[in-house]
């Protein structure tokens, strides 16, 4: 089973903030694919629900150094 995520992710100003961000997402265990449109400040994350939960993949992101909005 797999379940998408879609975050708020604030802080971002140039590309390579969105590659650290997709590449923390996606050395999360559990983690499918993860995707980080910096237009629009959202990452889509393909996950798997039996092994990792959306708080540890918002806990990633910030711990990558960005802000997560809670409302996503
Ligand atoms: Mo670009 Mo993002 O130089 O923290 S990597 S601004």
């Amino acid at each position: 089973v797999t379940s998408t995520l879609e975050l708020g992710v604030t802080g971002m100003t140039c590309a390579n903030c969105v590659n650290r961000v997709e590449r923390a997402l996606k050395n999360v265990d559990g983690v499918l694919d993860a995707s980080v449109n910096l237009a629009t400040e959202r990452a889509t994350v393909q996950y798997l629900p039996s092994a990792v939960s959306p708080g540890q993949l918002k806990a990633a992101v910030r711990e990558s150094g960005y802000d997560v909005l809670e409302t996503a």
